[in-house]
C-alpha cells in the first residue's frame, strides 16, 4: 500500500490515515479519466489543508464581520488580484464553494426569481444548473433550452454541434433576461462571439459558464469569454487544476451584486484555506508551462479520439477541441450501456463516467454515452503515445467484459502505466 506525504500529520487517527492511502494508491495506480477531475499540484494541497482553515472570515476584504483578518484579507485580496489579471476581468469573487454555488449566485445576483433563463438542455451537454427539472433552478427561474444540431454521417459535418440557429429562434421567441452558455458534455470550442450577437439582438445578459473550460483559456488553448459576457463563473478544480471550489468574474457594474448574492445570499463564512489554495492555482496557471500543458491536453485527447474511432467507438460531434471525448457507444456493440462500460473500466482500473449523449435513448441512469477526458493524465505526463495505448486497453476490456482474466490483464497494464506516470512521483520520495 503506498503512502502519501500527508499521513504524518494525521497517525493519531489510524482509521482515516488508512482510507487517505487507499486512495492515494487508487489515484495513483489506476488511471483518472474523469473529464473534470485533475491532479493538483503539492502547493495546491498544502494551502487546502493550511491554518487558514481555521479562520472565520464573514465578508469581503476590509469589510469583515470578524476580527483578526489582516492576513486573510491579504490573501483574498492576492486571490482576487491574481484571477482578474489571468483573465482580463474587472471584478472576482472567489468565495463560491462550488460551481453550482456560482451559477446559483449569479442567477440571484442579477435575475428576478421567474424570469427566463436560455441555457443548453442537460442531456444535450449542459449542466444541473442550467435549468435541469431535477435542480433548484428550474424551481426559481424559468429555464428554456437550447439543443445540438442533428447527428449526420457526413464526416466533414458530423452535427451535434450548438445549434446557433435554435439559439437565436428561441431567444427571439422567449426574449429572455439572460443567455447562459457553457457545457458539462460538449468536446467542442464554445465561440463566445455568436452567443454575445444573439444576446445583443434581443438585450440579454451574457453569462459563461467556463466550469470546464476555465484552465484551457488561461492557457490561451481555448478563446476567452470575459471580453464577451456580463459575467464568467467556473470551478477551480477541472482543466484549471486548483482545489475544489468555485469562482465568479464580472463587469465591475454588477461586482457589488454579485458579491451580496455569494455573501449573504448564498454562503456564510468562506473558505479561506481553499481561497489560498486557489491564489497558487492562479499563480500557476498564469506561467508559460500551464500554456504547455493545456496544450497538450487538446493533443492528447484528439489523438485519444482517433484511437477510440479506430477501436469502433463512435465520437460524438465528430471529434474534439477540448480535453474530453464523449463517447457513443452503440456502435462499439449495440447491447453496452455507459453504466456496463463504466462498471468494466472499473474493474479494469480505469476510472470514466458514464454520460448522456444527443437523443440518447437510454435513461440518464444507464446511458448509451461515456465521457473520458484528458487532463488529470496529462498532468501526470502522458503524452499521445500513452493515450492511444489506453484506447486500446478501454476496447479490450469492454469486449472481453465477461472475461475476468483478462481484465486482470488490462489491469495490470494499467498499474504498468501508472507507475511510469506518478502525478506525484517526486512528492512521495519526501
Ligand atoms: N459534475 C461535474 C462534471 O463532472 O462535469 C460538473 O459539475
Amino acid at each position: 500500500m503506498g503512502s502519501s506525504p500527508f499521513d504524518a500529520w494525521i497517525t493519531n487517527d489510524p482509521e482515516v490515515t488508512s482510507l487517505l492511502a487507499r486512495e492515494w494508491e487508487r489515484q495513483t495506480t489506476t488511471l483518472q479519466l474523469i473529464a473534470s477531475e485533475n491532479f493538483a499540484s503539492p502547493a495546491v494541497m498544502a494551502a487546502t489543508g493550511s491554518i487558514l482553515t481555521n479562520k472565520y472570515a464573514e465578508g469581503y476584504p476590509g469589510r469583515r464581520y470578524y476580527g483578526g483578518n489582516q492576513v486573510v484579507d491579504e490573501v483574498e485580496e492576492l486571490a482576487r488580484h491574481r484571477l482578474t489579471s489571468l483573465f482580463g476581468a474587472d471584478h472576482a469573487n472567489v468565495q463560491p464553494h462550488s460551481g453550482a454555488n456560482a451559477n446559483v449566485a449569479v442567477y440571484q445576483a442579477l435575475l428576478e426569481p421567474g424570469d427566463t433563463i436560455l441555457a443548453m438542455r442537460l442531456d444535450q451537454g449542459g449542466h444541473l444548473t442550467h435549468g435541469s427539472p431535477a435542480s433548484i433552478t428550474s424551481k426559481w427561474w424559468n429555464f428554456v433550452s437550447y439543443g445540438v444540431t442533428p447527428r449526420s454521417d457526413d464526416p466533414a459535418h458530423p452535427g451535434e454541434l450548438i445549434d446557433f440557429d435554435n439559439v437565436r429562434e428561441l431567444a427571439h421567441a422567449h426574449r429572455p433576461k439572460m443567455i447562459l452558455a457553457g457545457a458539462t458534455a460538449y468536446a467542442r470550442i464554445i465561440d463566445p462571439a455568436p452567443f454575445r450577437e444573439i444576446a445583443d439582438e434581443v438585450g440579454a445578459l451574457l453569462m459563461f459558464d467556463s466550469a470546464h473550460v476555465a484552465g484551457l483559456i488561461a492557457g490561451g488553448s481555448h478563446p476567452n469569454p470575459v471580453p464577451f459576457s456580463d459575467v464568467v463563473s467556473f470551478t477551480t478544480h477541472k482543466t484549471l487544476r486548483g482545489p475544489r471550489g468555485g469562482a465568479i468574474l464580472c463587469r465591475e457594474e454588477f461586482a457589488k451584486k454579485i458579491d451580496s448574492a455569494v455573501f449573504p445570499g448564498q454562503q456564510g463564512g468562506p473558505l479561506e484555506h481553499a481561497i489560498a489554495a486557489k491564489a497558487v492555482s492562479f499563480k500557476e496557471a498564469s506561467l508559460p508551462s500551464f500554456a504547455t500543458y493545456t496544450n497538450q491536453i487538446v493533443a492528447n485527447s484528439k489523438a485519444f479520439a482517433a484511437a477510440l474511432g479506430a477501436e469502433g467507438f463512435r465520437n460524438v460531434s465528430g471529434g474534439t477541441e477540448n480535453h474530453m471525448v464523449l463517447l457513443d457507444l452503440r456502435q462499439f456493440d449495440e447491447e453496452l450501456t455507459g453504466k456496463v462500460a463504466q462498471e468494466v473500466l472499473d474493474r479494469a482500473g480505469i476510472t470514466t463516467n458514464r454520460n448522456t449523449i444527443p437523443d440518447d435513448p437510454r435513461s440518464p441512469f444507464i446511458t448509451s454515452g461515456l465521457r473520458v477526458g484528458t487532463a488529470a493524465q496529462t498532468t501526470a505526463g502522458m503524452k499521445e503515445r500513452e493515450f492511444a495505448a489506453i484506447a486500446a486497453m478501454m476496447a479490450r476490456a469492454l469486449r472481453h467484459r465477461d472475461d475476468d482474466a483478462e481484465i486482470v490483464q488490462v489491469r495490470s497494464d494499467v498499474a504498468a502505466l501508472c507507475a511510469d506516470f506518478n502525478p506525484y512521483g517526486s512528492f512521495t520520495k519526501l
